[in-house]
């Protein structure tokens, strides 16, 4: 399916704030650069948008920056990669790798067993 063109229309399941960076486009690696953002969990994209401070009534307009194709992606607890705690990693067909983050586990874990529910939850090519 298309990438939705903002939030309302993506019908996310689940939304929250999160640290995020993207550690490589394309097979290639790039400098890591965290930020802190909204993200949104539909079935098929793992949708990550600019800026953390927005205000209720923008929300609905906002555009994904980063849209995460879910189906044939891999997602792990991150080892090794990060000196932040709870970081895990998406990794996806087309070699892009983002790494998500959140200081308090549980919300860490509720993040990562939702988008692994999902991934699972579509055909693997
Ligand atoms: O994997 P690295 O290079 O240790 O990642 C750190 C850098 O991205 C650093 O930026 P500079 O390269 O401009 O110093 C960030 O400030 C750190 O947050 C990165 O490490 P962590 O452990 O936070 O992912």
């Amino acid at each position: 399916p298309p990438v939705p063109e903002n939030l309302e229309e993506s019908r996310a399941f689940k939304t929250g704030i999160m640290n995020r960076t993207k550690i490589m486009e394309n097979g290639k690696r790039l400098r890591k650069n965290w930020s802190t953002s909204l993200v949104a969990l539909t079935d098929h994209y793992l949708l990550i948008f600019k800026d953390a401070k927005i205000n209720s009534h923008q929300e609905e307009n906002l555009k994904p920056e980063i849209a995460v194709e879910l189906g044939g992606s891999l997602i792990e607890w991150s080892q090794g990669l990060s000196s932040r705690k709870n970081v895990f990693q998406l990794t996806t067909f087309t070699g892009n790798q983002i790494l998500l983050q959140e200081d308090c586990s549980l919300t860490a874990a509720e993040w990562f067993y939702s988008i692994k529910s999902a991934i699972s939850k579509l055909p693997k090519c």
